[in-house]
């Protein structure tokens, strides 16, 4: 065994600590497994192939909370793993809230051209779930659904395989949770909802290892009710669950451990399976940090921001894995927000646009191969919790930030935007009011672009027969976030 120590320390010291875990998997493979060769070679075949993409968020987790980002409260240990292995972003941009956010992902439009209501994705929707499905990947989801349609909603959005919560009803996530798997509700009593998950991930990346696959990972965690995790001292399997509470933000610090875990187990099953050099793993957040919860950055302390347009709200973690292509350990500065996913993940698995759609985003594939890009000069967001004709509207880059209802914020040294500067414009340089009035002109451009879409039938009937099969199933009737 010294030996074997000694070979992936030799390995690790110029290719990171991850490739000596997989190195050390690979070498026990060799000699102590033979039956897995197989498993190594499959792997090792795809290099110059499409790359496989694993997409994961997290549910209410904001920028602040992973250490590699200066976060101070939790311990994620995996995501700086991934971090010093591959790419951090500092500058990306959610939409403040679930499923304005999940909309905007999924589908690369900003929320002013396709955002219903809370909790729907729009049946006439095309995701990246369903460009990469076409161009040939295998594709699965797992984790949280709340976007309605009914059990056949993944299979219509571009997904071969999924397991997740929320899709017809919404039991306990946490302990003994019930979701819906493959057509079938599922209860898992004495589980936990995020081993499900990504237990699931896991078996479908070792079906198809030898094919270009898309997972797309929005997380169950670490979103409330605050309550233990199986590594908790306080874990009992025989919990209900704790509803909706927001009491004990100290079981927060356990669950984001829990998720970075997660994130670490889907990092070594695609190590142990070879697939590492073929696979692009991107972690992200949909959201900022629930507002009941106080991080620390430092001395610095940051309330959670979720459902505000504020930095606390949608400034979300954004880092990349790709040992071999990208250059490990760099931090891209470069602005990004949730339009861009999806002709990122299109130019990755070298698929093309539908005709039909008309994407928002640009495409930050070249960063995340390690070349300059085209990075953005700002970015935008609509947003409305509720849909209906009105939302907030702002345009804003690193450093300001102009809001169409004419409030201006210096946010790069006002992030809680306290100050609204619209009316001392005359006090500041030149410069910045240069900056201003390219902000302003690229809000103008989005300004009275709202579109109110109309329900579609086949949604309604999909989501009235899955309505009238759950109604009594529906164990939480709060409403959700
Ligand atoms: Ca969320």
């Amino acid at each position: 065994m010294a030996g074997l120590t000694l070979q992936a320390a030799g390995f690790s010291s110029h290719r990171g600590r991850s490739t000596a875990t997989f190195s050390l998997a690979m070498l026990l493979a060799l000699f102590v497994l033979g039956s897995d060769l197989s498993l190594v070679a499959a792997g090792e075949q795809q290099k110059s192939a499409r790359p496989n993409i694993v997409l994961i968020m997290a549910d209410d987790m904001g920028y602040e909370c992973v250490e590699a980002n200066g976060g101070t409260s939790y311990e994620t240990p995996r995501l700086n793993e991934m971090a010093a292995e591959g790419l951090r972003f500092t500058h990306c941009f959610s939409q403040p809230i679930c499923t304005p956010t999940r909309v905007q992902i999924m589908t690369g439009i900003y929320n002013q051209r396709n955002y219903v209501r809370f909790g729907l994705l729009e049946w006439n929707q095309t995701t990246f779930g369903n460009v990469l499905q076409k161009a040939g990947y295998k594709t699965c989801i797992a984790g949280k659904w709340q976007l309605e349609g009914g059990l056949d909603a993944p299979h219509h959005f571009g997904f071969d395989k999924y397991a997740l919560w929320q899709l017809t009803r919404r039991p306990s996530r946490y302990p003994s949770p019930g979701l819906e798997i493959m057509g079938k509700e599922k209860d898992f009593p004495g589980k936990y909802g995020p081993d499900i998950a990504s237990d699931f991930i896991c078996d479908f990346i070792e079906e198809n290892k030898d094919e270009p696959f898309l997972v797309y990972y929005p997380m169950i965690l670490p979103h409330w009710p605050f309550e233990p995790t199986p590594d908790s001292e306080e874990w009992d399997p025989k919990s209900k669950g704790a509803g909706n509470s927001q009491k004990n933000p100290r079981f927060f610090v356990d669950m984001v451990a829990y998720t970075d875990k997660m994130v670490g187990k889907i990092v070594d099953q695609v190590d142990r399976l070879g697939l590492s050099e073929n696979t692009i793993i991107l972690f992200t957040g949909d959201n900022g940090t629930a507002t009941s919860v106080v991080s620390k950055m430092g001395d610095r302390e940051i309330q959670g921001g979720k459902g505000k347009t504020t930095e606390a709200g949608m400034h979300v973690p954004l880092i990349a894995r790709w040992p071999g292509t990208m250059p490990a350990g760099q931090v891209c500065n470069d602005l990004i927000d949730f339009t861009d996913v999806f002709p990122t993940l299109l130019e990755l698995a070298g698929a093309e646009k539908p005709k039909k759609i008309e994407l928002d985003g640009r495409s930050f594939a070249p960063q995340l191969r390690g070349e300059e890009g085209n990075p953005r000069d700002y970015i935008h967001c609509w947003y409305a919790r509720n849909g209906g004709p009105e939302g907030v509207q702002f345009t804003q880059d690193k450093d300001w930030k102009v809001y169409a209802n004419g409030s201006v914020y210096h946010v790069s040294a006002d992030p809680l935007e306290k100050q609204d500067l619209q009316n001392s414009l005359d006090s500041l340089t030149q410069e910045d009011r240069g900056r201003l009035d390219k902000l302003q002109a690229a809000l103008d451009t989005y300004v009275g672009t709202r579109v109110l879409l109309q329900a579609q039938g086949q949604k309604q009937n999909a989501q009235k027969k899955s309505n009238n099969k759950n109604k009594k199933q529906s164990q939480n009737k709060k409403t959700p976030q």
